[in-house]
């Protein structure tokens, strides 16, 4: 009798100890959401091996080898790194009437919780090298280390620090492609509107999932020259002036305040354009402005300069933490 009142005693008070324990941890917890979260640490020599890896294709333009090679890369990559992928098949049409297949590559988060967040960014590079000072390679396609892999780059080392990470949103990581096989600037072409962002308009208008909706989204398009500037684009502050807000003062704080300066940009013709036009998902483009050069964009946009030697660890870095920052903030 003493014995069965000991082992009694014994295990009452174990389940106590480990109930303790268990409040203990679950209140640490929660102080731990309250003030410091973990923001993983965003690796920028993985991020620039992700942007070598997709050069290292050549040029991804739609319809060509290296284009379906690149879409498998990222395709597995995003599998890889634990998102449920789609891999959405678009048939578009470019100015010039051609008929492009294009992938829209989706990578989903916890795709069962309806409180999300949207990260884009295109990762097609253009057919054409039309702002190049050689005329005679102007009809080549381009590297688009910076227009293109840079984005992907980024986004391709966030997702690797989403996996088993238990965040209390859903993220999507889309891939757009034919963002960039819009009218060329040769002489004689003839403008047509909405011939940019082809993939981001298709996916606008059929979502992977019905009634597809994001609290907000980020678009990366150029994140990847040495000191880039990324000035408050004026689409973003008119469609999602909050979201401009809070990013821009997350990366002053992280110390990035010369990457993420205020002063506005240009109205920039992009993915988020159409992702706000036809899904109504407030969205911000984070994107180089460079008002020393013609296009705004830097002396390599649309140029066979646009190679690894443009590409900088530094503002990968400075966009990737950002970036991660704010979504593990998000709750
Ligand atoms: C226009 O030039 C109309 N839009 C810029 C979008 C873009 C091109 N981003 C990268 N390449
Ligand atoms: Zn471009």
């Amino acid at each position: 009798m003493r014995n069965i009142a000991f082992i009694f005693i014994v295990i009452v008070s174990l389940a106590c100890a480990n109930n303790s324990t268990k409040a203990k941890t679950s209140s640490s917890a929660k102080k731990k959401n309250l003030t410091k979260i973990d923001v993983p640490h965003f690796n920028a020599d993985s991020a620039f091996s992700f942007v070598q890896t997709q050069v290292d294709f050549g040029p991804r333009v739609p319809n060509t080898a290296e284009h379906i090679a690149c879409a498998n890369y990222l395709s597995e990559k995003l599998t890889s790194f634990g998102a449920d992928v789609i891999v959405q098949e678009a048939e578009v049409r470019a100015f010039d009437n051609t008929l492009l297949n294009a992938k829209n590559i989706i990578g989903q988060y916890k795709p069962e919780l309806n409180n999300r967040i949207l990260l884009f960014a295109h990762w097609d590079t253009r057919p054409f090298a039309d702002h190049d000072e050689d005329k005679s390679k102007q009809k080549q396609p381009i590297l688009g280390a910076n227009d293109g892999a840079s984005g992907v780059g980024v986004l391709l080392e966030i997702a690797r620090n989403l996996q088993n990470k238990d965040l209390p949103i859903g993220i999507d990581i889309i891939f757009f492609d034919a963002e960039d096989y819009g009218t060329p600037d040769f002489e004689g072409a003839q403008y047509k509107a909405d011939t940019w962002c082809l993939g981001s308009q298709y996916w606008g208008k059929n979502p992977h999932k019905e009634n597809y909706y994001a609290q907000y989204g980020i678009l990366l398009d150029m994140v990847g020259a040495p000191n880039a500037t990324f000035n408050r684009e004026l689409y973003s502050l008119q469609f999602a002036p909050r979201v401009v807000k809070k990013v821009w003062k997350t990366a002053e704080a992280l110390g990035y305040g010369n990457y993420f300066v205020y002063e506005k940009g240009g109205m920039i013709t992009d993915d988020h354009v159409y992702v706000n036009k036809y899904l109504n998902i407030p969205c911000i483009d984070i994107i180089q402005h460079d008002p020393s050069t013609d296009s705004n964009f830097g002396s390599y946009w649309h140029t066979h300069d646009d190679t690894m030697e443009n590409v900088d660890r530094n503002t990968l870095k400075a966009v990737g933490q950002t970036v991660l920052e704010v979504i593990f903030n998000e709750n």
